[in-house]
C-alpha cells in the first residue's frame, strides 16, 4: 500500500481521530484519487476493525474510536467527493433504520447524493419509522433511502416502508435500502424499489429512481 494511504489505515485503526485529518490531507496534497483514499484506506481499514472484532481482537469501543477517526477523516474528504452538478435531482429523506447506529456508511451514501445534487434531509441513526412518515409528509420528498448494518434491525426497513404505506404516501415515494447485510433479494422481499451496495451505485440508482 502507497504509505499515505497506510498512515490514514494505520490512524483509523488506532482511532487517533486528529491525525486521521491530516493524513488525508496530506494524502489530497500528494494528488491520490479521493476514490482511492476512500476505498484502499478509509473503508479498508472499517473492514479491517470489523475482521478484529469478529476474532475477538477488538472490542466495542475500539471499533467506536475507529469510527470516530473515520468521520473526522470523511470531513476532509468530502469536498472532494461532490461534484458540483446544480439543478436538483430531487429530494430524499435518509436514515439508519430504527434500533441501528451505524451511521457512517449512511453518512457516506449522503454525501455522495448530495454531490450529485440531490437534497438531502438526514434523520441521522435509529430513525423510528413514523419519523421516515413524518419527513416524508414536512418535506415532500420523493426518496426515502433507509441504511441497516445489523441483521436483527433490517426488519426494521420492512416496518417502515408498512408505516409509509399506512400513512397514504407510498405511492408518492421511492424506496431505496442499503447496508452490508442486505442484499437485492432482500430489498425485493420487503417491497423495496431498489438496493445498492455502495455509495456510488446509491447515487445511479437514485438516479434511476428519480428518472
Ligand atoms: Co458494529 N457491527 N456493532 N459498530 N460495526 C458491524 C456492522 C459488524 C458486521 C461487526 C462484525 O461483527 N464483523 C456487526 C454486525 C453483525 C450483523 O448483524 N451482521 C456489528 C455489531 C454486532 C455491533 C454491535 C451489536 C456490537 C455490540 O454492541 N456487541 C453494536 C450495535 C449497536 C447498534 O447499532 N445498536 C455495534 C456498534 C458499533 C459502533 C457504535 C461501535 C460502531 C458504529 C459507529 C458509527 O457508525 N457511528 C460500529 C462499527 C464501526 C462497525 C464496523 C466495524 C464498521 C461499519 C462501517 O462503518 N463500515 C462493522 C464491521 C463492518 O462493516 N465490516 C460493524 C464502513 C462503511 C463505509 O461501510 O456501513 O457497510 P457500510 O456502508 C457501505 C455499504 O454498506 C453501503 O454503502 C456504504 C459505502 O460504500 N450502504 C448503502 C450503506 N447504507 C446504504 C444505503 C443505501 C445504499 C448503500 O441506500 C439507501
Amino acid at each position: 500500500m502507497d504509505p499515505v494511504l497506510q498512515h490514514i489505515f494505520d490512524s483509523i485503526m488506532e482511532g487517533q481521530q486528529n491525525v486521521t485529518p491530516v493524513k488525508v490531507q496530506e494524502a489530497i496534497d500528494a494528488g491520490i484519487d479521493p476514490g482511492r483514499i476512500l476505498n484502499e484506506s478509509m473503508v479498508a481499514a472499517m473492514t479491517e476493525v470489523g475482521r478484529l472484532f469478529e476474532e475477538g481482537e477488538y472490542y466495542v469501543p475500539e471499533m467506536l474510536i475507529a469510527a470516530r477517526a473515520m468521520q473526522a477523516g470523511l470531513g476532509v474528504l468530502k469536498p472532494l467527493l461532490m461534484q458540483s452538478d446544480i439543478k436538483s435531482m430531487g429530494k430524499i429523506v435518509a436514515g439508519t433504520v430504527k434500533g441501528d447506529l451505524h451511521d457512517i456508511g449512511k453518512n457516506l451514501v449522503c454525501m455522495m447524493l448530495e454531490g450529485a445534487a440531490f437534497e438531502i434531509v438526514d434523520l441521522g441513526a435509529d430513525v423510528a419509522p413514523e419519523k421516515f412518515v413524518e419527513a416524508v409528509q414536512s418535506t415532500g420528498a420523493n426518496i426515502v433511502a433507509m441504511s441497516a448494518l445489523l441483521t436483527t434491525t433490517m426488519p426494521n426497513m420492512k416496518t417502515t416502508i408498512e408505516a409509509l404505506e399506512a400513512a397514504g404516501l407510498r405511492k408518492q415515494v421511492k424506496v431505496m435500502v442499503g447496508g452490508a447485510p442486505l442484499t437485492s433479494q432482500y430489498a425485493t422481499e420487503i417491497g423495496a424499489d431498489g438496493y445498492a451496495p455502495d455509495a456510488s451505485r446509491a447515487v445511479a440508482l437514485a438516479k434511476q429512481l428519480a428518472g
